[in-house]
């Protein structure tokens, strides 16, 4: 008899029962996985460093701020506009340094800046500074744009990198000592200065050309860029009656200069520079600061493009104060060479800068063979109400009452104010309608 095994086909049912199990999931039937599809790779990137550098610590911190701030809103439009280079997503990233407005921080500070391989510098906003950071940034031709240092030498060095976006205190220099000339009439007129690169080069530009007119000058007095305490050249300076008086300087110092000079009785005009120019010199000196004269080297701020200005209210809750219109356009220059060369590598770019037509917010620029702005505005300011109000821009030696010269920008819109005769002596310029002062604004308004 054939005995019959059972064992081997319940144990094979068995197997089969506990795969099914397993493979149903509890009894579920199982879906395929759906093939995953190959994640597609990010598009390839290219991180850009612009560099920016000036005070922001020290008594010129305000100005230092202002001028990052211009370069810091270019950079950021810049990444918004999600701008291609070479094929990649360009990611400006921008590094801010402290130079302390110090000669010595100012090299130290450009190294680290070139060490970091920063593809463009905006900056620095002293002459001081920039004179010796510019050999650093030559030796690793990084291309450097100011938009605030106005020393002439800062382009007379032969170095094919630098440029700057203001004009420069041989033009200044005869433009706020011409105009101080015209309106004050002086026969003898006190020079003061900081003995800094900026505030001596410039006031040795009034003195010249002070002396080409026949004005008597006194002999030099001299500060620091950190005196607060003019007490004692003031009074000496009263001794010996002039008619007027011009401060090479910034306002943290010039401030306190014209405050001191009204308490000691001292009544006659006092001019100053662009360092000067701000309503920072009504802060400090209060009342003292009325009338006084300065001069700027660029266009007014008010009369920089609208949408910067909005821009930059928006995002800083604050209207720029001297120069940062012309920071923004240095950032977009560096920005608009590397498009235009298709590359951020400062040996391809560099040519593209030098010979760049650029409309920006202050204006048309180009550079001429030195890097120095063609055909740079000077405006002329009086403080009225404490705010330093814009009565006249020069330029290519021609002075032009400021309502004429907004009126020239745009030649189918109507003058926003009468038009006060050349040059407007200060005196005129403080009685000028209101709408003179606003001018610049109203026609800013309509770009
Ligand atoms: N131009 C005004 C202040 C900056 C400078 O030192 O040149």
């Amino acid at each position: 008899m054939k005995t019959m095994n059972f064992a081997p086909k319940i144990a094979l049912a068995l197997l089969a029962a506990a795969a099914a199990f397993t493979m149903s999931g509890c009894g579920e039937e199982k879906k395929p996985e759906p093939v995953k599809k190959a994640e597609a790779p990010p598009p390839p990137s290219i991180e850009i460093k612009i560099g920016h550098v000036g005070p922001m610590t020290g008594g010129i911190a305000h100005l230092g701020k202002d001028n990052e701030n211009g370069a810091r809103l270019a950079v950021e439009e810049a990444n918004a506009a999600k701008i291609k280079i070479d094929g990649k997503d360009a990611k400006f990233v921008f590094v801010g340094e402290d130079d302390q407005a110090d000669p010595k921080v100012g090299t130290t500070v450009a190294q680290k800046l070139v060490d970091a391989k920063v593809a463009g510098v905006v900056g620095h906003l002293n002459s001081g500074t920039s004179i010796p950071a510019s050999a650093i940034y030559n030796q690793a031709n990084i291309p450097v744009i100011s938009g605030a240092a106005t020393n002439p030498k800062l382009t007379e060095q032969g170095f094919k990198n630098q440029f700057r976006v203001v004009g420069r205190d041989d033009q200044q220099g005869p433009a706020i000592a011409s105009y101080m000339a015209g309106d004050a009439k002086p026969k003898t007129v006190a020079i003061i200065d900081d003995a800094t690169a900026y505030g001596e080069g410039l006031a040795n530009e009034v003195e010249k050309t002070l002396a080409a007119a026949k004005i008597k000058v006194l002999p030099r007095e001299k500060g620091t860029d950190k005196t607060t305490d003019w007490k004692a050249i003031l009074t000496k300076l009263k001794g010996k009656k002039p008619d007027a008086v011009f401060y090479g300087g910034m306002d943290a110092s010039g401030g306190p200069l014209v405050k001191q000079a009204r308490e000691l009785g001292i009544k006659v005009v006092f001019a100053f520079g662009d360092g000067a120019c701000t309503d920072e010199m009504a802060k400090l000196a209060g009342d003292a600061a009325e009338g006084l004269l300065c001069s700027q080297a660029g266009l007014p701020v008010a009369a920089a493009d609208k949408k910067f200005l909005d821009n930059y209210k928006k995002k800083f809750n604050a209207d720029p104060i001297l120069y940062a219109p012309f920071t923004y356009d240095a950032a977009n220059l560096l920005i608009e060479a590397m498009k235009k060369a298709n590359s951020p590598d400062p040996a391809k770019y560099l040519p593209e800068l030098t010979k760049i037509d650029y409309k920006g917010a202050t204006g048309q620029i180009a550079f001429d063979d030195k890097g120095d702005r063609k055909d740079a505005e000077m405006t002329i300011f009086t403080m009225k109400a404490g705010k330093i109000t814009p009565v006249a821009v020069i330029k290519g030696g021609k002075t032009t009452p400021i309502a004429d010269f907004i009126a020239a920008m745009s030649p189918a819109a109507p003058a926003a104010a009468p038009a006060p005769a050349a040059p407007a002596p200060a005196a005129e310029a403080a009685k000028a309608p209101e709408a003179a002062k606003e001018a610049p604004k109203a026609e800013a308004a309509k770009k």
